[in-house]
Parts: C-alpha cells; structure tokens; sequence
C-alpha cells in the first residue's frame, strides 16, 4: 500500500473505497466518511472524499475551481496518459464543454423523445408479457439488460450486429475511473476489441438515419460542433447510455421486490413510475462516485486543497446523507427525491436523464399493468464496478394480475 503524506488537521482515513468488499456494501464505510467531517483526507490514494451531501453538492455545482479536464476517476490528466481519447462532455470544462454539451441535450431533452414513448412502451408490453409466461426469471438478464438493449441501440441508430460489446465497453470504462485495481485488469484483455468497434460504430456511414446518432452528425453539418468532435459525441452516448440504464433498472426492480408494499402505491398510481425511479437513483445511487481536480487551492469545510489535488465525491454516500434525507436508507414513494445527486448536479448534470426517466417509466407502467407482486425467488448477487452499484442477478417469482 502507498501511503500519501497526511495534511495536518483534517481526519483521516486508511479506507478504500473500491475493495470488494465495500462495493459490496457500501453503507458503513459512507456513514464512516460522513461522520469524520466534511473533507476527510483518503491516505491510501491521496485524495480528498467528501461525503455528505451539502459539500458534494457543492462541489457539484463548482466547475470554475474543482475541474472535470483533468478526469473524473483518480488518474490525473496532468500528469497521466488517458485509457482514451477524453470525453468532449464529461471529461472537459467550459468552454470547450458547452457546444457539445448543447448538441447533446438538444437532442435528449423530453420534448425531442416524445415520439420514441408510444414504441418503448409497446416494446415494454411485449417484454412484460415474454418473462410473465415463465412465473420465474433472473430479472437483471430478462429486463434490465434485456429491455435497454432493446430500445437504445436502435434509437442511437446503431447497426444490428456487435451490440453486445456495449455492456462490457460501458463497464470498463466506469471501471476505470477507479484505482488500476483487479477490476480493471480484468477489463483490460478487451479493452483494444471493445474500442475499436465502438469506435468504428460513431462513424457518420454506421448510423441509421434520424437516430440519436446521425442528429449528432447533422448538428455538425450545421456548424454548431466540428465534424472532427462528433464521431466523439456518439461515443459518450454508447459509453455513458447503457450500463447505467441497466443497473438504474436493477435497482428499482429490486426496491419493489424488496417492499411488497411499495409496489401497490406504485399499482394504484402508476403516475408514480418516474419518482419511483429517481428514488431508486437516490436510494441505490447507481453512479456512486465521481472526481474532480483542484484548481489553484481550494477551501472547502475549513480544509485548504492543493492545486492539482483530486477530489472524491460520494453521490452514493450524500444520497443517504441523513443531515439532508429522513430516513435516508429506506426506499420511500412518498418523499421527493428529486434534489439527489444521482445524476450529479451543474454543468455536467447527467444529458441522458430523460432517456433513463422514459426508459423506466415504460417498464414499470407495464408491469403495474401486469403483476400482481414479485418477490426475489434466491439470493440476489452484486455486480462489482469501482463506479457502479449493480446486480449480477436478481432470481425473481412473479405472481400476474
Ligand atoms: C453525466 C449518472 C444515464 C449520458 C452523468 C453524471 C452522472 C450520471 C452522475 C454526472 C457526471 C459528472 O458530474 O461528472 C447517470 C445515471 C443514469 C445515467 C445514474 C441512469 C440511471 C445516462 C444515459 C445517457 C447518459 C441514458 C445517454 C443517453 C451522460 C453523459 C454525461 C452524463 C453524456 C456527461 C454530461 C456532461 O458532462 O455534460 N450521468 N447517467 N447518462 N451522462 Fe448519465
Ligand atoms: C462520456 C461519459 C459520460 C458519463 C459517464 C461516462 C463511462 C462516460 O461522455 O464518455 O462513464
């Protein structure tokens, strides 16, 4: 273990935060950092973690002096070589941020998915309907991955064949914004394959026409990005659209296995589905954690940041932050969830929010239309991500209406 030199007066931690087994269970180790103050130095990496949700926030929201250009995992773009190209979106600040960023929400924003509802919902039915005529089913392979990989790909305009390398791509790319532990080796025999059909499937000739994708080549046409930045722009859909759909899925189908009685307020008012999920967001945080980078020194808490310095936001530990949530651990259809920080907050507040809200909204409308109760027929099994709390396999019983 490396060991950093300590500032002095700010608690300390010898934690770490990607072992297995805190991504296995999270909790003690988030109402640790909360508890120890408002910064709390991480000696094994040498990084500043903030956990509670008043500094995430904040942090969130202060892009002029905590940037994304230098990454958002551990590595430091200054001084280290990126796994990849970096992102136009997530791994750059204005202004160089903001024409890309503009492209994309114009073309995500609700009003520009409204024809992609009636089809999602009619794909939802039909998928509902397939796992329904077996009782029993692993609810992660059947719907969560099952019903994103039916939709996405075709809105983005991808072609039919490869898709299956868009989950594992997804999952080593959050991966690697961690430390270069035994979860990014394990990515890293396919990392060249996986990039290089990705990379080939953000070319203008691959993408079917009125898709997500070709509206990211039109924008350049128009001027509003270079042709040279959008084969980019698509590639920040196909890394960030999938994984996180499908584990955002995971943990609302798990909340409602886990609370009978939660999935009846969701039966008697299916106009519930979108909080539903955004509860499930705040409640399982399926993007747990997120860096930025210090820029000049900056003061947060009483605590002075180097320059240079990274910092660790817990969105997963300030979404359970109890100074800001009654009774944070509880799944709850009642509160309002909607300031969490699940899909972050300020300027990189996450452009596919709308796709994953839709996404959500059509699977669980039918199934409020179509089961009854489900309950989780085994043990569920965790999928470990350094970045993502996911479900390798949720055993589900379904009981029809
Ligand atoms: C940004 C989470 C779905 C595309 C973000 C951020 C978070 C997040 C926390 C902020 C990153 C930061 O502040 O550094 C999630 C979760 C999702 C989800 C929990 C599902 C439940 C999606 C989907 C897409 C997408 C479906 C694409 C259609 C992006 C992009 C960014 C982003 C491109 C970068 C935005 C920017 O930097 O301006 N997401 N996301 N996400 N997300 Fe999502
Ligand atoms: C990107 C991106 C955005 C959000 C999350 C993410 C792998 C990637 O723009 O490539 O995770």
């Amino acid at each position: 273990m490396i060991v950093h030199d300590v500032p002095v007066g700010i608690p300390v931690s010898d934690a770490d935060p990607f072992a297995d087994d805190v991504l296995e269970e999270p909790a003690p180790l988030q109402a640790e950092l909360r508890d120890a103050g408002p910064v709390v130095f991480l000696r094994r990496y040498g990084v500043y973690g903030l956990a509670r949700y008043e500094e995430v926030h904040a942090a969130l929201t202060d892009w002029q002096r905590l940037q994304s250009g230098a990454g958002v995992g551990l590595s430091n773009f200054r001084y280290e070589r990126p796994w990849r190209p970096p992102s136009l979106l997530l791994e750059a600040d204005p202004p160089r941020h903001d024409a890309p960023r503009a492209v994309l929400s114009r073309i995500l924003v609700p009003r520009a998915l409204r024809r992609l509802r009636e089809a999602w919902f009619a794909d939802a039915e039909a998928l509902v309907d397939e796992v329904l005529a077996e009782r029993e089913f692993d609810a992660v392979e059947r719907i969560a991955r099952a019903f994103p990989l039916r939709v996405f790909p075709d809105a983005v305009g991808l072609g039919p064949d490869g898709r299956e390398n868009l989950l594992p791509y997804g999952d080593h790319a959050f991966n690697a914004f961690g430390p270069p532990n035994h979860l990014v080796e394990k990515g890293e025999p396919r990392v060249a394959e996986l990039s290089a059909w990705v990379n080939a499937q953000c070319a203008r000739e691959r993408l079917a026409p009125g898709g997500f994708g070709a509206r990211i080549w039109e924008a350049a046409d128009k001027g509003d990005i270079t042709h040279e930045q959008a084969p980019l722009v698509v590639r920040s859909l196909l890394t960030a659209g999938v994984d996180t759909t499908v584990h955002g899925l995971g943990a609302v189908l798990y909340a409602f296995a886990a609370d009978p009685g939660q999935w009846r307020r969701l039966r008697e008012d299916p106009s519930l589905a979108r909080v539903a999920f955004d509860e499930a967001v705040r409640w399982q945080s399926p993007v747990q954690t997120f860096f930025r980078t210090a820029v000049g020194e900056v003061e947060i808490g009483g605590t002075v940041i180097p320059d240079g310095a990274k910092v660790l936001m817990f969105l997963g530990a300030a979404n359970r932050d109890p100074r800001r949530w009654e009774d944070p651990d509880v799944f709850d259809l009642s509160r309002d969830p909607s300031a969490h920080v699940g899909f972050g907050m300020g300027v990189h507040q996450c452009v596919g929010q709308h796709v994953a809200r839709l996404e959500a909204e059509a699977v669980l409308t039918a199934l409020a239309r179509r089961v009854e109760r489900f309950e989780l027929a085994g043990p569920p099994r965790r999928h470990l991500n350094n970045t993502l709390r996911a479900w390798e396999s949720l055993p589900m019983r379904v009981h029809p209406a």
